[in-house]
């Protein structure tokens, strides 16, 4: 399947849902008013668009449709797609810092987020594609909390023939992560990926361990490129935007990967992402598989939706 297929099929729940709902609408009146602006409204509610992202489109939506004078229902989907292209050019064509501005020392990605959201699949997902475009990878087991952590990314390293550094269960995750800095400069790898345990937004003394985990990497990268990507799971809905806020509030955020889309129609959320917060979004994960993972393209994403 090509790069525009896959992405299409990631997002197919959300087209069906939002845009089949759209059109429906579309067909149930024969002009603009405001009880059909109050329906559009509640489609890109529930597609998890968000209530203020959503109030802020139809605003414009309006007036639009009053400076422009048009009353035909069918010519607001144009009207809507430009306003959706407008919000996501915060996220078109994000590369990842190591990729786009590429460093002749080590570069390091740090990935965190909160339990469960795609943290390590993401990783491993990465680590395949810089691998297969010649990069030397070194993944860093970061999560010395959860049990079976090491085994998994250890799985997914071999996977993506990136290299592997780990400590024990319990170890410092700082000192996993410096290791695996001076075992990726002795080996002349390119970049680091270090893996973190899922942490909740909320727990203060976690989020304090990767302020310290932060320090670490910011000492030890020196003149190369340091990223630090957040992964978000697209169910999670409004929550998604709190755990951005407290996590780059922490230690700054540079990305999201935006997981599990597949699995959801509340695709919106992209929208009221790139219109609430000015963090791209650089990847998509649309399943379980190892290349089950695309570069975040507005372009695409429009495609897919209209
Ligand atoms: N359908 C789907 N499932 C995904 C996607 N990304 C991850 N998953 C699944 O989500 C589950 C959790 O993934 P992990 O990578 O272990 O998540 P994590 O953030 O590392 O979890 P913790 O380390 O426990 O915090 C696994 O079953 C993955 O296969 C995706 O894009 N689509
Ligand atoms: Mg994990």
């Amino acid at each position: 399947m090509n790069f525009i297929s896959k992405f299409k099929n990631g997002l197919s729940k959300t087209r069906t849902n939002m845009m089949n709902k759209i059109d429906d609408v579309i067909k149930n009146f024969v002009k603009i008013d405001e009880q059909f602006f109050e329906e559009l409204l509640e489609i890109l509610i529930i597609s998890d668009v968000g209530f203020s992202t959503s109030e802020i489109i139809i605003d414009a939506l309006k007036d639009k449709v009053k400076s422009l004078r048009i009353s035909e229902p069918e010519a607001i989907k144009d009207l809507l797609k430009d306003e959706i292209i407008k919000i996501l050019t915060v996220s078109s064509d994000k590369q990842l810092l190591c990729l786009s501005n590429p460093s002749l020392t080590l570069d390091v990605i740090m990935v965190v987020g909160i339990n469960g959201t795609g943290k390590t699949t993401s990783i491993g997902k990465i680590a395949n594609q810089l691998t297969k475009d010649n990069k030397q990878v070194l993944i860093a087991a970061g999560d010395t909390f959860r049990a079976a952590a090491n085994e998994q990314l250890e799985i997914w390293s071999k996977r993506a023939k990136a290299d592997f550094v780990k400590h024990k269960t319990g170890a410092d995750p700082g000192a996993v992560i410096y290791d695996a800095i001076h075992a990726a400069k002795k080996r002349q790898k390119n970049i680091v990926i270090c893996d973190t345990a899922g942490r909740l937004h909320t727990k203060k003394n976690l989020m304090e361990e990767l302020k310290k985990i932060n320090k670490i990497i910011l000492r030890e990268v020196g003149n190369g490129q340091y990223e630090k990507l957040i992964v978000l799971d697209a169910t999670s809905g409004n929550n998604a935007l709190v755990q951005v806020k407290a996590f780059h509030e922490a230690i700054g955020i540079d990305g999201i990967i935006l997981t599990k889309l597949d699995g959801t129609a509340k695709g919106g959320i992209i929208i009221a992402i790139c219109q609430q917060l000015n963090i791209p979004i650089k990847y998509i994960g649309v399943g379980e598989k190892i290349d089950d993972l695309q570069q975040f393209s507005a372009k695409a994403f429009i495609d897919a939706l209209f």
